[in-house]
């Protein structure tokens, strides 16, 4: 009677997963995988030869087993367990022609963990079950023909009824783990919110990649790449598992803890597995094990530890052991570590401002400014461009876009809309896919279809910019690509162009910049960081009486934006202010204009990187009939704009 007392009053005072975390290292189990082929089971235990091997079935058809191994690790002392079910996907389970029984056999696994973390559970060591999903064996953003022939939808819906079964089984924690395709990690994401879309409900998630001996995921994707990109989906923890010992995480894990702003994992194997004939042993014994994870916790502060392949309860009784050894101090290391992001979380942390491609990560804020938008691969702004779109020729394109990562840009805008073809989503894809292969630079979505921003993020396994959005049909374009915005952690660039049309004045720009920040960031929960606003650039060589001041509206409308919204960033698409002209003279213009938008807060430059002329090469005689013209300091200014480089184009 008092058990029955004791575990109800557990349950409602338990705290949740998070909150333990906040108070003190979490210690994980150990394999599983490796911990049943130590049992040496055959093929009834599976539930007969059609089956045998699948480590899944057995929460089905051998329970106690895996119970018996949930049970050892919880009396080594285990905070977390996790689920019997890392190849538990449907697509996984039909190898064994399992997959009709995908929600069954998870809800079966949750409930076997959820059954063993309750009977050791007390006030003071909660335990938790955490969903285990791993890969599906696909690689999404590789070229193998094969294994890439799967869409982010179908990886997404996969994830999706995982997570829904696991979750109806009762587990604490979603994680996904051992992932090596950072878009299936992206697709998973988005699969587990539709999980809690559905029923009504959310747990946290962790998510876990692995990272081989040179420090990258299987398709060259870094950490720090890796943790922009889960950073910006808001998942709760992240980490590194599997692969190698902890030796070789040690940098990942060190560049972990300096720079995101949340609990860290670390789940290292048992060394680096020998091959001992034919099977993979894992040669690292629990006391070394044990050290190097208790130096991760005191000098790093990682929140959680565990073992993956070739741990076993002995090794998890020593990391536990090692851990409560530690001096106070160094065990604190962690929650201090997650006070100090906290306590300091109105200032901005840079890795808010990271985009990533599928290897690097790229800050959108340059020192000195400004980042550099190379603009060439667009079919309405380039000829050579809009041939190749036209002709499928995406060679050409990466062409154009490694020329401008060697002349200095530092992402690129993508345009692939041409009149002539209907089918903008599928070259936007793609274009995206080509690029994502062959360079390192992070791409910038720009289109005004939301369909084709949605084909595109589904393709890129990084972090995106997209552009951009506007209240030019009101709400219609805000509402069509904000929630995109937010389910792929994108960043945005939004014009200042409202239902009266194109913002002319500095006050109409931050009106409009103002509406759109509210929008972004109240109802789409976008971080000021993620927003970059284009205060638009006027072309000022046509001679047209109302854009005298343009460029003075548009520079003082970006100062003010930046200083009444802190946080946000600022972009121009330069060489549109000077349309029609010499190259010569447009080179001159470009470069002043430039100079004065970076003067005011500028961060981000849509230009060519090519043509790009400092400032101080140019000389006085230019900078004046520029700075005349940009600044509309005299009614002759374009005439003698014009007349000037009429005459020195051809020598300059
Ligand atoms: N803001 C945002 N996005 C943008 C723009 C902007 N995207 C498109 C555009 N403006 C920026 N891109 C270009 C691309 C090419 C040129 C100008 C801006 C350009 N092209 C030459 C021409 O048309 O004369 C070259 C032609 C050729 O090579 O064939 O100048 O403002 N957010």
């Amino acid at each position: 009677m008092t058990s029955t007392k004791t575990r109800k009053t557990t349950k409602t005072t338990q705290r949740g997963y998070l909150q333990e975390l906040a108070r003190r290292v979490l210690v994980y189990d150990g394999a599983m995988g490796t911990t049943i082929q130590l049992l040496n089971l055959v093929a009834d235990d599976y539930g007969g030869a059609a089956y045998d091997g699948c480590p899944e079935i057995l929460a089905v058809t051998r329970p106690d087993a895996i119970s018996s191994i949930h049970v050892a690790y919880l009396e080594a002392g285990c905070d977390v367990l996790e689920t019997d079910t890392f190849t538990g996907t449907r697509l996984k389970l039909d190898d064994y022609k399992l997959g009709g029984r995908t929600l069954e056999i998870n809800r079966a696994a949750a409930r076997l963990a959820r059954a063993a973390a309750d009977r050791f559970s007390t006030p003071e060591q909660p335990r938790f079950v955490a969903g285990s999903m791993g890969p599906t064996g696909m690689l999404p953003s590789s070229d193998d023909p094969a294994l890439s022939n799967i869409t982010y939808q179908q990886l997404a819906e996969l994830y999706r009824e995982q997570a829904a079964a696991l979750m109806e089984g009762g587990v604490d924690l979603l994680l996904i783990e051992t992932s090596q395709d950072i878009l299936e990690v992206r697709a998973a994401i988005t699969g587990i919110r539709r999980a809690f879309a559905e029923l009504g409900r959310s747990l946290p998630i962790q998510a876990q990649v692995t990272l081989d001996t040179s420090g990258r995921m299987l398709l060259g994707t870094d950490v720090a790449a890796a943790a922009a990109i889960l950073q910006h989906l808001h998942v709760d923890v992240i980490g590194l598992n599997c692969s190698t010992g902890p030796e070789h995480m040690r940098e990942p894990v060190r560049y972990l803890t300096e720079n995101i702003p949340l609990p860290i994992s670390t789940i290292p194997n048992a060394g680096l597995p020998l091959n001992v004939n034919g099977q993979a042993v894992y040669p690292m014994e629990p006391d070394p094990l044990a050290q190097a994870l208790a130096e991760f916790v005191s000098e790093f502060g990682v929140n959680v530890v565990g073992g993956c392949c070739g741990t076993t309860p002995e090794h998890l009784r020593r990391v536990i052991q090692t851990l409560r050894e530690l001096p106070p101090a160094a065990q604190q290391r962690p929650i201090e570590r997650l006070r100090r992001f906290a306590s300091d979380a109105s200032a901005t942390q840079p890795t808010r401002l990271l985009v990533a491609s599928a290897v690097r990560s790229q800050s959108l804020r340059q020192v000195p400014a400004p980042l550099l938008v190379g603009e060439r691969i667009n079919a309405q702004g380039s000829k050579k461009a809009k041939e190749a779109v036209l002709a499928d020729d995406y060679d050409t394109l990466l062409t154009i876009a490694r020329q401008q990562v060697e002349s200095g840009a530092h992402v690129l805008d993508v345009q692939v809309a041409v009149t002539e073809r209907g089918d903008e989503d599928e070259q936007m894809r793609r274009t995206v896919k080509k690029l994502e292969m062959g360079i390192e630079a992070p791409l910038v979505i720009d289109t005004t279809e939301a369909s084709v921003v949605q084909a595109a993020l589904e393709t890129y396994p990084g972090r995106a910019v997209i552009n951009s959005v506007n209240l030019e049909n009101g709400r219609l374009r805000v509402d069509a690509v904000l929630p995109l915005a937010r389910e792929h952690g994108s960043a945005v660039i939004a014009l200042t162009i409202d239902e009266q049309g194109m913002a002319k004045t500095a006050a109409r720009k931050v009106e409009v910049a103002r509406r759109i920040y509210d929008i972004a960031t109240q109802e789409y929960g976008l971080d000021p960081e993620s927003l970059l606003f284009d205060t638009l650039t006027f072309t000022v060589t046509t001679g047209q009486e109302e854009l005298r001041d343009s460029a003075i509206e548009t520079i003082e409308g970006l100062r003010r934006i930046k200083q009444e919204m802190p946080g946000v960033l600022t972009i121009l698409g330069v060489s549109n202010v000077s349309f029609g002209v010499k190259p010569h003279a447009r080179a001159a213009l470009n470069s002043v204009f430039l100079h004065h938008a970076v003067r005011a807060g500028l961060d981000a430059a849509i230009v060519n990187p090519a043509h790009i002329t400092p400032y101080a090469e140019i000389p006085e005689i230019e900078r004046q009939l520029c700075d005349d013209l940009l600044l509309n300091r005299s009614e002759d200014a374009l005439a003698r704009f014009i007349e000037y480089f009429e005459r020195h184009g051809a020598t300059a």
